[in-house]
């Protein structure tokens, strides 16, 4: 005889994995904002999060400056964003120190978005990129950097001459790292490592080890094709930070359903939340989402919504302001074993051999006519 299954069937065994972690939303950084200012904003925000015992702190994209690729600027006018690396160490940026130490103080992780002059050579050419870097309290270094993949908007400047621009594909080269998870050390207790004589991908070290991160930057997190390598790498936390206007209908385009900066705003801020919410849960991992937001320079306006979603893809918390705010959560990294066994168990379902588009294929291919 048939019964209903009990509330234990299929119950996935998940082992504590919690830990406080914050998104620091910055409100508006106008362009004659100095930079003291902004550098003594985004350290009350890791004040707050020492003070709520968050070990993670998340700041939004290029989050010590104005977002300057809206404007065009050459020479030193366009320089002065870039943070130039010394000896390989971002820890040393002369312009971020100060938030390097103070996580060293607190021990506490952080990601930090800001514009990279990279030096690529030793006839010392340099190239920019829009960048993440992922500095460990525990390591006291930078254990991983990420540059921007998905360049939004133009390299030429729009013909109307109050439009607003997105010059990123001007001002930055696609990043060249690839979407590479890591383990951040010690960001969870009692993790499983090598030293305890633990083996990657043993089917009782899975979901033990060491928190598996991926970083993104704004743009990217629209597209499903960054957040899968991560999912395939096992990822439990993706952060991410981004300055996403409110109202571009140049960039965006426009439509009945959008044709007022308000419309559009409630729009920009869905399309935000469905991106998260959506690939949080396919992937089987928490996200962190940043904003820098508010009204810049008096007319440009870009979303907050900052927000902590869960592997389920439901948000855990949200920013209830276009300023500066710090959500915090404790989140259970231990829950992302479910959706990875179950209905996102990629070995089980995934099916590689359709999937040759995906890579080999940029832009769209409409069968035959009829
Ligand atoms: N900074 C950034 O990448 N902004 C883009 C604007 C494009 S809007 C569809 C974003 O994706 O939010």
């Amino acid at each position: 005889m048939g019964s209903i299954q009990g509330p234990s069937a299929g119950h996935t065994a998940e082992s504590s994995r919690k830990v406080i972690v914050a998104g620091a939303q910055l409100g508006p950084i106008n362009v004659d904002t100095p930079r003291e200012e902004g550098m003594n904003r985004m350290l009350k925000l890791m004040d707050d999060a020492h003070q709520k015992h968050a070990k993670l702190i998340v700041y939004p994209e290029i989050a010590p400056v104005t977002f300057f690729p809206r404007h065009i600027l050459e020479g030193d006018e366009l320089e002065q964003y870039f943070e130039q690396e010394v000896d390989g160490d971002a820890t040393k940026l002369p312009n971020l120190k100060p938030l390097f130490d103070r996580a060293r103080q607190y021990k506490m992780d952080m990601y930090l978005g800001y514009a990279e002059h990279a030096t690529e050579s030793s006839e010392g050419n340099h190239v920019h990129y829009n960048t993440a870097v992922y500095y460990s309290g525990a390591a006291d270094k930078v254990i991983s950097k990420y540059r921007k993949v998905h360049l939004p908007g133009t390299f030429e400047p729009y013909e109307r001459k109050d439009a607003t621009n997105q010059l990123e594909k001007r001002y930055f080269l696609p990043g060249n790292l690839g979407f590479e998870a890591f383990r951040a050390p010690g960001l969870v207790p009692g993790a499983v490592n090598q030293k305890s004589g633990a083996k990657a991908n043993a089917p009782d070290s899975l979901g033990k080890g060491d928190p598996i991160i991926g970083m993104l930057i704004c743009n990217d997190r629209r597209w499903p094709e960054s957040w899968r390598p991560y999912g395939l790498q096992g990822a439990e936390l993706v952060l991410c930070g981004y300055n996403t206007t409110a109202w571009a209908p140049e960039l965006i385009g426009t439509n009945e359903k959008t044709s007022t900066p308000e419309k559009a705003k409630a729009e920009a801020l869905f399309h935000n939340k469905l991106c998260i919410t959506y690939n949080s849960y396919a992937n089987a991992c928490f996200s962190i989402n940043v904003a820098k937001c508010g009204v810049e320079d008096g007319k440009y306006p870009l979303i907050g919504g900052s927000c902590i979603v869960d592997c389920d893809g439901e948000v855990v918390v949200e920013a209830q302001t276009e300023d500066d705010e710090l959500i915090v959560a404790e989140i259970d990294l231990g829950m992302c074993r479910r959706g990875k066994e179950k209905v996102f168990a990629f070995e089980r379902h995934r099916r590689t051999e359709h999937y040759g588009r995906i890579v080999g294929q940029t832009g769209v291919v409409e069968p035959d006519l009829l």
